[in-house]
Formats: structure tokens, sequence, C-alpha cells
């Protein structure tokens, strides 16, 4: 088994941190974003979508995005339960990680990737006017985020999850987007500190 991986880019973390959670070590290869590995020939075969996490199998099978990877690692090793437990939990985890990925992440990503020079080469065209545009959505999401961690101690309920997971690489990544979390979100900075400080984190 081999895990293709990213350095510090937001998905390929994701994945890393859910295994630190259950203490899990797979052989890893980096694949150098900065240089565009992955678009060469080689990884393109591995994931035609030429994008970062990818997991190989011993058998072949190459299993891509970063909560497929995490559930194929939550069936071999159920412990911690990191996608909640028992029908309702469950649904909650699914309901809140989809909310942090698609309302929190994915714009916080397109501020970086369409505002930052970096990126000119890895998302053609860049386009100013989107990132404009996701701004005010990754703000509003985090609000009504903070507003939710008022009665609970992580995103999806009293237990950390795969939400958590998402929601802290999210936050982590507003930096690079030049995104601030305002002062006033207390209960998002509360539950920021305190998923920051897991050992995981560090992932
Ligand atoms: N939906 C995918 C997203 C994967 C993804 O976009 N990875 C980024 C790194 S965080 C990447 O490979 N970017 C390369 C590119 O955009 O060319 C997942 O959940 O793993």
């Amino acid at each position: 088994m081999k895990l293709y991986d990213g350095g510090r880019a937001p998905n390929p973390r994701r994945v890393k941190v859910f295994l630190a959670e259950k203490a899990i070590t797979v052989p890893t290869e980096q694949v150098d974003l900065g240089q565009l590995a992955h678009k060469s020939p080689a990884y393109a075969a591995i994931n035609p979508l030429q994008r970062v996490p990818a997991l190989e199998l011993d058998d072949g099978t190459v299993i891509c995005e970063s909560i497929a990877i995490c559930r194929y690692f939550e069936q071999l090793h159920p412990e911690p339960p990191l996608f909640g437990q028992g029908p309702k939990d469950m649904a909650m985890v699914e309901m809140w990680e989809r909310r942090v990925e698609f309302h929190l992440l994915a714009p916080i990503s397109h501020v970086f990737r369409h505002s930052h020079p970096a990126m000119k080469d890895m998302e053609v065209p860049q386009v100013p006017a989107w990132a404009d545009a996701n701004r005010p959505r990754a703000m509003d999401f985090l609000a009504l985020l903070d507003r939710e961690l008022k009665d609970r101690r992580y995103v999806a309920g009293d237990r950390y999850t795969v939400a958590d997971i998402t929601g802290m690489i999210a936050v982590d990544f507003m930096k690079p987007a030049k995104l601030a979390v305002p002062d006033t979100l207390t209960n998002l900075k509360r539950w920021h500190d305190e998923v920051s400080a897991r050992p995981s984190a560090k992932a």
C-alpha cells in the first residue's frame, strides 16, 4: 500500500490527520505539487484527475478522494470511530463533514487558487472575481459554524470526528488564502484551539 501525499496541501493533510488519529502508518510518496509532479504522465497513470491524495493498494486498486480514503481506513480500523456510530450519529457526521467541505473548505480553496500568484500555473485560468465572490461565502459559513459551536464541543456533536478534521484544515487554510477568523467568533476559536492542540494536528 502506498499513499501519494502532497506536503502541506489541505486534502492530503485530511488523510494524514485521520491516519494519525487512528495511529496508522502508511508508506508515503511525496508528489511535489510546486513542481507540478502531479501533472506528470507517471502520476496521471495513477490518478487521471491529477490530484492528491491517492492511495494505491497492493492489488493495484487506486482510491482517490480524501473521504473515500478515510472511509477505507475506518473500515479496516474502526477505533476510534471518526465517522460516527449508529444511524443518527453517522448521518450527523456525514451532514457536517459535507457542509464543512462544500461551504468552507471549497470557498477558501477558491479564494486561494484564484488569487494567489503561486497558483497561476495550477489554476488556469485564474479568475480573481471568483476569489472575490468566495470570500463572503467562507466568512458567512464561519459565522454559522460559530453559532453552532456555542452549544456543542465539536462540529458534529460531543465527539471529535472527521468533520473536525476537515473543519480544522479549512480554517488553517485561511492563512495562505489571506483570510482571518474574526475575533468575535469566540466559539469557533475555542473549538479550533482545542482541535489544533491534538497531536494529530501536526500531521
Ligand atoms: N476532492 C479531492 C480534492 C483533491 C485536490 O484537489 N487536491 C489538491 C491538493 S489539496 C490537488 O491535488 N491540487 C492539484 C491541482 O489543482 O492541480 C479530495 O477530496 O481528495
